[in-house]
């Protein structure tokens, strides 16, 4: 696994294009680009770098209980998705705190700015915690992944819950070709936070096994692709344990799959470490449906990574 990821890093190093992108960073990208992880061989979390699975896990739950909100990642430590929402906050008009304008670029070239910006993000993120008024109107990502998973707005007023869809046909048709879930909503993109990056995967079923099949529109291959990965692999496995079937492959399949330009070296020191064994997934919460599990209930064993290494998140 680890070296099917290393391979797509190394593939970008050598064959990408340099090319600039909304967030001012810059990047090395290549367009089009595909993976595939057999499940049985392992849980495809990366051992060259520690990945925080907690968050994973975290992140992934609050998808599958259709929350927008990031107090529920809070609630968790979870932090990934601060700086989505803190960009709304600045950006309205009742903020009245300093000039956070381009936050994300400036706090990686200014000390001074960027501990001006830590404190106020922390402050914004106790805010959400603690005044409910602030936490609905602020906390708030907009239409992103967990709304169309479960909340899919229909032009009648009505609304599309894809997950049970997708568990209703992996019990009744599991050779349908039209098991799909979608995060891409046209009408909705310009109220998102930020556009999906996953749009858009299928599953399909052989010899009782549940397979995964990602289109990831844009990839940020050192900081989101280990996330990923991850992620929909766990995706699999609890689709697979409600319906009782035993877990195939994770196909990963790119658009722009992208280094960003302050990663380099982060890279290269990812390239120059050896794979180790990957560790298992273990799932209790017996008799609980997939609504209905909680951190506890899923686990990674015997993971036993190298060191973290530290990344700017591009914003
Ligand atoms: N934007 C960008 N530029 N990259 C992304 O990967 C990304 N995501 C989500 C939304 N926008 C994105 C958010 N996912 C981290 C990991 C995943 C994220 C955002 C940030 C991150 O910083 N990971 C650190 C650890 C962080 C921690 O410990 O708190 C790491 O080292 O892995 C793509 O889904």
């Amino acid at each position: 696994m680890a070296k099917l990821y290393l391979d797509m890093l190394n593939h970008i190093l050598e064959n990408g294009q340099d090319k600039s992108d909304r967030t001012g960073v810059g990047t090395r990208s290549v367009f089009g680009y595909q993976m595939r992880f057999d499940l049985n061989e392992g849980f495809p979390l990366l051992t060259t770098k520690k990945v925080p699975f907690s968050l994973i896990k975290s992140e992934l739950l609050w998808f599958l209980k259709g929350d927008t909100n990031i107090r529920y990642l809070l609630e968790n430590n979870n932090h990934i998705w601060d700086e989505w929402a803190f960009k709304r906050w600045v950006e309205s008009d009742e903020y009245q705190g300093p000039d956070m304008t381009d936050f994300g670029l400036r706090a990686n070239e200014d000390p001074e700015f960027n501990a001006l910006y830590q404190a106020e993000k922390q402050a914004f993120c106790e805010r959400i915690l603690n005044d409910d008024a602030f936490a609905a109107e602020y906390g708030e990502l907009g239409d992103v992944y967990g709304k169309q998973w479960r909340n899919w707005e229909t032009r009648d007023g009505g609304s599309i819950d894809q997950i049970a869809n997708i568990l209703d046909q992996l019990r009744n048709t599991p050779d349908s070709r039209r098991i799909m879930l979608s995060a891409w909503n046209p009408e909705d993109v310009p109220n998102m936070a930020l556009p999906p990056c996953h749009t858009m995967s299928q599953f399909y079923v052989q010899d009782g096994k549940l397979s995964c099949q990602l289109y990831q529109r844009s990839g940020d291959a050192f900081l989101g692709v280990p996330f990923n990965i991850a992620s929909y692999a766990l995706l699999t496995h609890l689709l697979a344990r409600e319906v009782g079937l035993e877990v195939g492959d994770f196909v990963h399949t790119f658009g722009d799959a992208h280094i960003y330009n302050n990663h380099f070296d982060q890279v290269r020191e990812q390239l120059s470490r050896e794979p180790r064994p990957l560790p298992t997934l273990w799932i209790g919460g017996e008799g609980k449906s997939i609504f209905e599990l909680e951190k506890d209930d899923i686990k990674v064993k015997n993971y036993h990574p190298y060191d973290a290494i530290k990344a700017p998140v591009a914003v």
